[in-house]
């Protein structure tokens, strides 16, 4: 068998999705996700300039050897750009893989480890009422864990709180809006929203909260503390973690669960923080972190230190990202949780999937591959839209994390 063609499909069903198809000489076909968002194109290029010509005539079955060529024998390793680009290969061969065989991924992968895998839901709200409102909404929808992200009183706009009631988006504007940030304020106001939401709800279902990386580890360590009577199953990205070790700091303060690794390409962007058991779930997904290869890597490693996979899963994530996670959830074995923001319905009509969601558990499918389609003449309809995600400043104007 032989990799005939691969061609990348840029469309935008709601938000903008990168998907490169890789067809072979028996009508086989596989398909990977290479999103990342507000830097679609780079990674379009990337694939077209450097990738795709030197995936014609290869024989898709070796597919390590075929990560190994992307990834040693680029000389310029790893980063976002590249290890997407990667992803993507990765992925559609495994879907290659998995068609040839008749059967879906997580058998490819060992079978199930579980019966189904655990997704956490979006609850977002303006202020804390309607904040509590959402969760209420989420536990009704059947959710058992529940990421909650609230307005703080006194800043105009924060993080994860949604101009939609489906989804939050925040790459909206081709060129990246200003939101305003106060850690003063927010550390005051967050414990208060936790201690609502279980005086409101009890201990039944799992609460989430994230971050995104707006806090000093000292702040995040204090942060973590005052939540500690509201035992949430994470606080996510609590400082930027270029500095891995300031989560010793953080780890010194407080025992308020830890995920980090949404932004993480390769096993190396966590080495210390698993190996030091500086954290709890680790973040990295298929798309960003080079694919089902190399993220089952991060896992094995992750398992030996008892930290949990915890696969990033927003809006940015196509439905071929979010099928294959699925696959991966299933069979990894130590798999702690799933994100899932639902698509629009544009998006699941131009990836028609066979993956579904019950009751707060999600199920892959049996289809083979990853179970993941994509509808190219629907695709079409959709072009490309620039769209950047904003950018954060401190209340004198300085430049901080978004
Ligand atoms: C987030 C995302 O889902 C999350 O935890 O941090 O909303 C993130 O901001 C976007 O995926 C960025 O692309
Ligand atoms: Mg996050």
């Amino acid at each position: 068998m032989k990799i005939t063609a691969a061609r990348v499909i840029v469309c935008c069903p709601g938000r903008n999705f990168v998907t490169l198809k890789v067809e072979t000489d028996d009508g086989v076909y596989g398909l990977g996700d290479a999103t990342l968002n507000g830097r679609e194109k780079s990674v379009v290029a990337y694939l077209e300039e450097h990738v795709v010509p030197a995936l014609i005539g290869r024989d898709p079955a070796q597919i390590e050897d075929i990560w190994q060529y992307f990834y040693r024998g680029a000389y310029w390793r790893r980063g976002p750009v590249t290890m997407s680009a990667i992803a993507a290969v990765d992925t559609a061969l495994w879907d290659i893989k998995g068609k040839v065989a008749g059967l879906p991924l997580y058998q490819l992968w060992g079978g199930k480890s579980r019966n189904g895998v655990m997704v956490y839901g979006h609850a977002n709200g303006k202020d804390l009422a309607e904040t509590i409102d959402e969760v209420a909404r989420y536990i009704d929808m059947g959710y058992k864990a529940i990421r909650a992200q609230s307005g703080v009183p006194g800043l105009a706009s924060t993080y994860g709180v949604a101009k939609d009631r489906l989804f939050y988006e925040p790459a909206d504007a081709a060129l990246a809006t200003e939101n305003m940030w106060s850690t003063a304020k927010y550390l005051d106001f967050c414990p208060k929203l936790f201690e609502a939401l279980r005086a409101r709800f009890g201990f039944e279902h799992h609460l989430l909260h994230d971050i995104h990386h707006r806090l000093t580890p000292i702040e995040a360590g204090l942060l973590g503390k005052s939540l500690e009577p509201y035992r949430l199953f994470w606080m996510e990205d609590p400082t930027p973690a270029e500095n891995q070790e300031g989560f010793r700091l953080i780890r010194q303060h407080t025992v308020t669960p830890i995920a980090v690794g949404e932004v993480f390409n390769t096993i190396y962007d966590a080495q210390a923080l698993i190996t030091e058991q500086l954290i709890d779930y680790i973040r990295a997904t298929i798309v960003h972190a080079g694919g089902p290869t190399h993220l089952r890597r991060i896992a094995s490693l992750a398992d030996l230190y008892h930290v949990r996979t915890g696969c990033h899963g927003a809006t940015d994530l196509s439905p071929v990202c979010m099928g294959t996670a699925l696959n991966f959830d299933l069979s990894v074995p130590n798999f702690g949780v799933q994100e899932y923001m639902r698509h629009t319905e544009e998006t699941d009509a131009v990836f028609p999937h066979a993956y579904t969601f019950e009751r707060g558990y999600m199920y892959p499918g049996d289809a083979p591959g990853h179970g993941v389609d994509i509808d190219e003449k629907l695709a079409a309809k959709y072009p490309y839209r620039p769209a950047s995600l904003p950018v954060n400043r401190l209340e004198d104007g300085a430049m901080w994390n978004w």
